[in-house]
């Protein structure tokens, strides 16, 4: 399988490091980038690593994934909780998708609990601040290298 893997960010996370630092902490959505293309390295992954606030931009990726990707590992932000268009095209994705919240969404407002992209994903990585993305890609290369084993 590819060892491409689609790290996708969806609305505001823009905007990471620069508000809300109690929640969602210091680091900015350049630091995790920098950090995940780091440990990508040490792991043998490519990545491709896209932040957008348009539903469609997202839905459009995670198409694009299912043709060159092994792996998605997804921050939808909001959509999370409202998108059925990005559950659907995650349905239509092959391999591993692990779903990341810098937040424990669990110990917030309860339109938070609900995740569509949860019906798809094969693991959900909440409350580990920006470390749950290094999380996500050291539990996709262990999906990827069982996969060709
Ligand atoms: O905890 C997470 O990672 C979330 O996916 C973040 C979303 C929120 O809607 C989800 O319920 C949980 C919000 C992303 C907004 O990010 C900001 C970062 C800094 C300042 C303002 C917004």
């Amino acid at each position: 399988m590819s060892r491409l893997v689609y790290v996708l960010n969806g609305p505001n996370l823009n905007l990471l490091g620069k508000r809300q630092p109690d929640i969602y902490g210091r680091e900015t959505l350049a630091d995790v980038e920098r950090d995940c293309r780091a440990l990508a390295t040490e792991l043998r992954l490519d990545i491709r690593f896209h932040q957008s606030n348009r539903e469609y931009e997202i839905v459009d990726w995670i198409h694009e994934a299912r043709e060159t990707a092994g792996a998605v590992v997804i921050n939808p932000a909001a959509f999370t909780h409202t998108s059925v268009a990005i559950l659907d095209a995650l349905n239509a994705f092959e391999g591993p998708v692990i779903e990341v919240h810098i937040s424990n969404v669990h110990k917030r407002e309860a339109f938070r609990h609900h995740s569509f992209v949860s019906l798809r994903a094969d693991g959900v990585i909440a409350g580990f601040g920006t470390q749950g993305y290094g999380l996500a890609l050291r539990r996709v290369a262990r999906l990827l290298d069982d996969a060709k084993a």
